[in-house]
Parts: C-alpha cells; structure tokens; sequence
C-alpha cells in the first residue's frame, strides 16, 4: 500500500516514520510512505502557498494552485487510483470503520492544511474525502494524517507480528466494547493484587471475566458504544441480572 503525504511541514514525518511498526512494515516492502511539501509547487517569487481570505476575517487560507497542483502531480506517480483525503475538523469522523475501508485501497493521497483551511475550490475541484480525528482542534492536519496512516498500516497483512491480534481490538468491526483490564507479573505489587480469577487457570471463568469487566468499563466510561443493543443483550442474559449496574 502506498501513501503519499502532501504538507507544507515535511520534516514533521520522518520521526515517526522511523518508529518500529511502520519501519518494519516500510523495510518490508509492504508500505511506502512519500513524503512532499506543497511549496514545491509554489509558484512566483516568494513561493506563496496561502494568502489573505477574500471577504476580510483573521488567518491566512492555503492558495488553490498549489495544493490542486501538487495533488494531480502526486497521484501521476504511481498508475494505482489513488483516495485523495484531506485532513480537516470539517471532515467526517474517521473510525475504526473507515480505517477498514482504507486500509482495503492501494494508494491514500492525504493532504494536510494549516493556517485557517482550505481555498473550497481544491475541494470542488479533488472532490476529496474530508477526515477529522476528532472534535478538536490542531495547528494543522499533520498529527491527523500520522494517525491515519497508523490505524490503516496495522490492519495491512504481515504488518502485525500475530495476524489475529488487531481482531480482536476494541472498536473492530465485531467488536464494540472496550478492551478489559490486562495484568503481569509480578502477582502482587505495594499490595495491589492480580485477580484470582486470572490465575485460577480456568478458561472458561477467565473468560467470562473479562467480557463482564469489558461490558462494565464500556458502559462506565462509553455508553455510546452499546448503541447497539445486540451487545447489551447478550451481556444481560447470559449473566441474568446487569453485570455493570450490579458491580459497577
Ligand atoms: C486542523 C489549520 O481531525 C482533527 C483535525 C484538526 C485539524 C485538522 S484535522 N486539520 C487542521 C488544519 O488546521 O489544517
């Protein structure tokens, strides 16, 4: 799978593209990050990438011509059809549903902004996916395209030592509940003990545990996630009564 990353803040990539996953994955030939900056197709003396918002107001708007420029140039690299998404708090949510519709294309063309956005007509013209993080607001859209490219490359085969262990993820598809408490040696530390039933050697009662302490943490902390009633559902029955109001 192939990135290419547009910014006007290449320098910002190479750190984390030299972090163990994504080097691994990277020196293996399963992903290839390229890194550009926009000012390079800049044009005119000063090479201006952004400029004054018609209409007056504060901050600074990325200019159409170079970033259409640089986006047409990028996707000429590679003959694959590449997504072409922006990185912006407008956009829609990026969620672990989306990071599987990615994570299933061959080439992701991600531009970041800065200053106060984008000229609309790169947008009426690349007709691009608009992604946000989060309701939140960054200095620009480079930490937003890292973390793109972090959740895509661990759904890639071989990227992920143990091919099963990103199934079983919260948030994956089948998955809407919050991962359980996890515990290692030692037993016992400044008298904080591991649960006797993680010890207890018994499977089942293991088991059981954790999708009970996943169901309570989720229902504490996300009740958003147990929208979906076929998991509410199968937590209450199975135990008879509602584990998270009984314990929790
Ligand atoms: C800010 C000029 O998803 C959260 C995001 C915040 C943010 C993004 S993405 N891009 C920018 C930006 O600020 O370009």
């Amino acid at each position: 799978m192939r990135f290419d990353v547009l910014t006007l803040f290449p320098e910002m990539f190479p750190g984390y593209l030299g972090q163990s996953l994504l080097k691994k994955a990277i020196d293996r030939n399963l992903v290839d990050v390229h890194v550009h900056n926009i000012r390079d197709w800049a044009t005119g003396l000063h090479r201006q990438v952004d400029d004054r918002p018609f209409g007056g107001g504060p901050g600074m708007v990325l200019k159409v011509e170079p970033v259409v420029e640089s986006v047409r140039a990028v996707c000429r690299k590679d003959t694959r059809q590449a997504r072409v998404v922006l990185l912006t708090p407008r956009g829609r949510r990026f969620d672990q549903p989306y990071v599987e519709r990615l994570s299933g294309s061959d080439r992701v063309v991600l531009v970041c902004g800065r200053y106060e956005g984008f000229d609309q007509r790169i947008i009426d013209i690349l007709e691009p996916a608009e992604l946000s993080i989060g309701d939140y607001v960054l200095n620009g859209g480079e930490v937003a395209a890292m973390v793109v490219i972090d959740a895509v490359i661990r759904l890639l085969p071989g990227v992920l030592g143990d091919e099963q262990s990103s199934v079983d993820d919260s948030f994956s598809s089948g998955n809407r509940l919050l991962e359980c408490a996890q515990y290692t040696r030692p037993r016992e530390y400044r008298g904080y003990s591991v649960p006797d039933v993680l010890l207890s050697g018994d499977h089942q009662a293991i088991a059981q545990w954790r999708k009970e302490q996943s169901f309570r943490r989720t229902r504490q902390r996300r009740a958003d996630l147990l929208g979906h009633t076929a998991v509410n559902k199968e937590h209450i029955d199975e135990s008879g009564t509602d584990e998270a109001s009984r314990k929790g």
